[in-house]
């Protein structure tokens, strides 16, 4: 599971970043901080199934903290997207090539209007326009790519009999878009209708979801609510990377309690630094429910790309791996996986001595072409 962090330069993407990951990298007033990629792990929650169980669960993969699971996405962070960058503008679009693999995107837009649209510091810009421009610049990107297999299409089909879906589809992999999806795609638009094409697919593989950061500075309300009614279809929540990490900071450091919508100080701050915590409490979290940060990563994979997470064991029975760990791993499916794909991901060894699975709760036996559901807990059977 990886997920993309774009927008324009200063909006606060490298921040969103270290707030989820809480990995040092360089934030800056100034456009064009990041470079080169930041590559790191986030976590996604859930309430896990210890409790269900009654069992103290020891985690492999993943997290329990407080009967919640936590479970590792790869988060990516690049450089910061200008409009016209796929004429070569700022840093142009190639940087996007790192984003191949992501399965979805969160939009980091400056609420504020402080910044303009290179990133610069300035007064009053609209941010429903950084939602027009990225996502033209993201579909422009797709159709770069689309355009290079039609040409590749062109030429080979004057020497042999090719088939547009398997050039298609040779492009497209890198994109980790499959040949069904293409063909799902081609048969409601025809590709010679190239944008229409292109955004669809684009749509398809690479769901975009806003963040509206910065939400904690007073100009972001307006802006704010101006780009709901603008985008009413459009899955947009209010974040603040800079609380977040403000927060998590204070948390490490033992000088306060956090969770969730809560913070409690527990160590000797006083002035400006009591000060801070208490504006993000009123005005962040009282007000926002929470910095929007993991919610952000829930939405994404959750609901927007419609995950589900499975726990498989190796003894049904006592819900433990072969060294006895109690729930050791969730793994994060999409909805309608069946249960001998889910042997291939966990091990292609897995998969090849499959030959059914045991349900943990039910005691019953599951074949191949069993769905799995949310949170099942699943023994997998294998030839010796
Ligand atoms: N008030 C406030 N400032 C923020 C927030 N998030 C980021 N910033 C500030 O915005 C500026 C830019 O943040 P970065 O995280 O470096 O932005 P970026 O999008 O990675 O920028 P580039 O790497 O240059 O594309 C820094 O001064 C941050 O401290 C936030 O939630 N609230
Ligand atoms: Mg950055």
């Amino acid at each position: 599971m990886q997920i993309g962090l774009v927008g324009k330069p200063s909006s606060g993407k490298s921040s969103f970043f270290k707030a989820a990951t809480m990995i040092d990298v360089d934030i800056a007033d100034y456009p064009f901080t990041t470079i080169k990629p930041n590559v790191g792990l986030g976590h996604v929650t859930k309430d896990c199934i210890c409790k269900e169980f009654g069992v103290e669960c020891n985690p492999n993969n993943s997290i329990c903290e407080e009967g919640k699971r936590l479970i590792p996405v790869k988060l990516i962070d690049v450089a910061g997207l200008v409009p016209d960058a796929h004429l070569g503008k700022g840093m142009g679009n190639q940087f996007l090539d790192d984003l191949r693999q992501a399965d979805c995107l969160i939009h980091i837009v400056d609420a504020s209007g402080l910044t303009d649209a290179e990133g610069k510091v300035t007064k009053n810009h609209d941010p429903s326009e950084d939602i027009k421009f990225l996502e033209r610049e993201i579909d422009l990107w797709f159709t770069e790519i689309i355009k290079r297999a039609l040409e590749k299409y062109k030429r080979k089909r004057r020497v042999t009999k090719v088939d547009l879906l398997d050039i298609l589809t040779d492009q497209l992999t890198g994109l980790g878009i499959v040949k069904g999806e293409i063909k799902e795609v081609m048969d409601k638009i025809d590709v010679k209708e190239t944008q229409k094409f292109t955004s669809y697919l684009r749509k398809m593989s690479k769901p975009i979801i806003i963040a509206a950061n910065k939400i904690d500075l007073p100009t972001s309300e307006e802006n704010y609510k101006e780009m709901i009614s603008n985008f009413p279809d459009l899955t947009i929540i209010p974040t603040s990377a800079a609380a977040e990490i403000a927060l998590k900071t204070a948390e490490k450091k033992s000088l306060i309690k956090y969770q969730e919508n809560k913070i409690e100080i527990i160590g000797d701050i006083e002035g400006k630094q009591k000060k801070g915590l208490e504006f993000i409490r009123e005005n962040v979290l009282k007000r926002r429910d929470s910095t929007g940060i993991r919610k952000c990563l829930n939405t994404s994979v959750f609901d927007v790309l419609d995950y589900i997470a499975v726990y498989p064991v190796a003894d049904a029975n006592k819900l433990t791996d072969k060294k006895g760990n109690i729930l050791p791993d969730t793994y994060l499916v999409k909805k309608g996986t069946k249960l001998k794909e889910f042997a291939f991901m966990i091990h292609s060894d897995i998969g090849e001595k499959f030959i059914g699975g045991l349900d943990a709760r039910k005691k019953i036996k599951l074949g191949a072409n069993y769905e799995l559901k949310d949170n099942d807990v699943i023994e997998i059977l294998t030839q010796n």
